[in-house]
């Protein structure tokens, strides 16, 4: 998109832009970025039914954030037991694979990057949205406080009660492998840049990691060297289909997203870590953990900062830190070297033009929870960049024709 400098609003911010760390190149692996304006993993729920098939409408807001750093995509189950919404796309069957296609190409072609996210939600599922109607898998069987996002018998999305899970036998655990491995050649196939490892926000790797959700005492439980081994395993298998340049990790350290909850989060997140950082990985993206302290209501306390510090000390590679970032807050993390890039995501919803609107300090556009999850064009598409909103650029895709 080009737009003459003239025809924008001025600069409100008092920010010198040239020198921002936010729009310095950075070297992510194999990849190079531009900028450091990275595109959170977003779940809204508009895969084409059936099939949670990848749509023309989702290629077209991919394309759209195209000029983001880089891309990570909404969390994408790697197999039907690994998902635990309504509507959201999958990574294991064919059709799902070709229409990935059309996704990385169209933003491949606009200039962007993208990542795919490799996701297995655990326990945080429901029979309906399981293989048979079986029940979710996790570590043990702890039922999540919370509800389950479903449709209901006339097709709409409705919330229910979580269910008792099921606890894995340790002879299934190299089929969970298996199924990220198969998702990482399937988004090899489907021309992505790489892979992120969903190891955050309280769902099947996160399950085992912390202390809460896993009441094992076989050689995947108990002691952190066995709640870290599922994840560890999953990365060593989804890096010998990508090479470790091109795979990501994310963690939540101290989230309490899903019901997650672990007794030593300086231990086993310092630890984890460490374990990362001897596999040489593109990256390692961190839900900030003070920002989820806050999210749920509890006072920041001190504790967040230093399990992200450790974590910073243990891990040397590049470090992605998402978590109600604005233009400052990023530019001073990423100053005082606590993060070499900044993940954003309700911004990014409502802005497709995020990088341009933070270099330029212009308005942000506000996010609408309400369009969140579920639907269409609306609040998916129909965001307007700063071009489209000066007539510069042709209005955005709303062809609901495309679902
Ligand atoms: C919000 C709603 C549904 C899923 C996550 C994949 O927390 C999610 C998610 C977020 O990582």
């Amino acid at each position: 998109m080009s737009v003459a400098a003239e025809t924008l609003p001025r600069p409100v911010s008092t920010r010198d832009t040239d020198k921002s760390l936010l729009f310095q190149p950075l070297q992510l692996g194999r990849l190079k970025l531009p900028n450091r304006v990275v595109m959170a993993p977003l779940t809204r729920s508009r895969a084409r039914q059936p099939g949670n098939v990848p749509s023309p409408l989702n290629a077209c807001y991919y394309t759209q954030r195209a000029s983001a750093g880089l891309i990570i995509t909404e969390a994408t189950q790697v197999s039907m037991q690994g998902q635990g919404y309504a509507w959201t796309p999958g990574i294991h069957s064919r059709e799902q694979v070709d229409n990935w296609r059309l996704v990385t190409d169209a933003v491949h072609e606009a200039g962007g990057r993208i990542f795919m996210q490799l996701w297995h939600v655990g326990r945080i599922s429901h029979p309906s949205l399981q293989p048979d109607g079986m029940p979710p898998v996790a570590p043990s069987a702890v039922r999540p406080k919370g509800q389950a996002f479903i449709e209901n018998e006339l097709g709409q999305g409705a919330l229910v009660p979580f269910e008792v899970p099921r606890a894995l036998q340790i002879e299934e655990l190299p089929y969970i492998v298996r199924q990220y491995e198969h998702g990482a050649r399937n988004a090899l196939s489907a021309g992505f840049d790489g892979v992120e490892v969903h190891g955050a926000n309280g769902y099947l790797l996160d399950q085992f990691l912390c202390s809460h959700t896993n009441h094992r005492s076989d050689a995947y439980g108990g002691p952190v060297e066995h709640r870290a081994r599922l994840l560890l395993e999953v990365v060593d298998a989804v890096c010998a289909v990508w090479g470790s340049d091109r795979v990501g990790v994310r963690l939540s350290p101290m989230g309490a997203a899903n019901d997650i909850r672990d007794d030593d989060p300086l231990a086993t997140f310092g630890y984890a870590a460490a374990q990362l950082n001897e596999r040489s990985l593109a990256y390692l993206h961190l839900v900030n953990p003070a920002a989820a302290a806050v999210e749920r209501g509890a006072q920041p306390e001190a504790l967040p900062l230093s399990v992200l510090r450790s974590m910073r000390a243990a891990w040397h590679g590049p470090l992605i830190v998402a978590g109600g970032f604005d233009a400052d807050s990023a530019e001073a993390w990423l100053e005082e070297g606590r993060a070499d890039a900044i993940a954003f995501g309700r911004k990014f919803i409502a802005n497709p033009d995020l990088p341009q609107r933070l270099r330029l300090g212009a308005a942000l556009n506000l996010d609408d929870r309400t369009t969140y999850y579920g639907g269409g064009a609306k609040g998916y598409t129909d965001y307007m960049s700063l071009a489209q909103e000066h007539g510069e650029a042709p209005p955005p895709c709303v062809d609901e024709s495309w679902r």
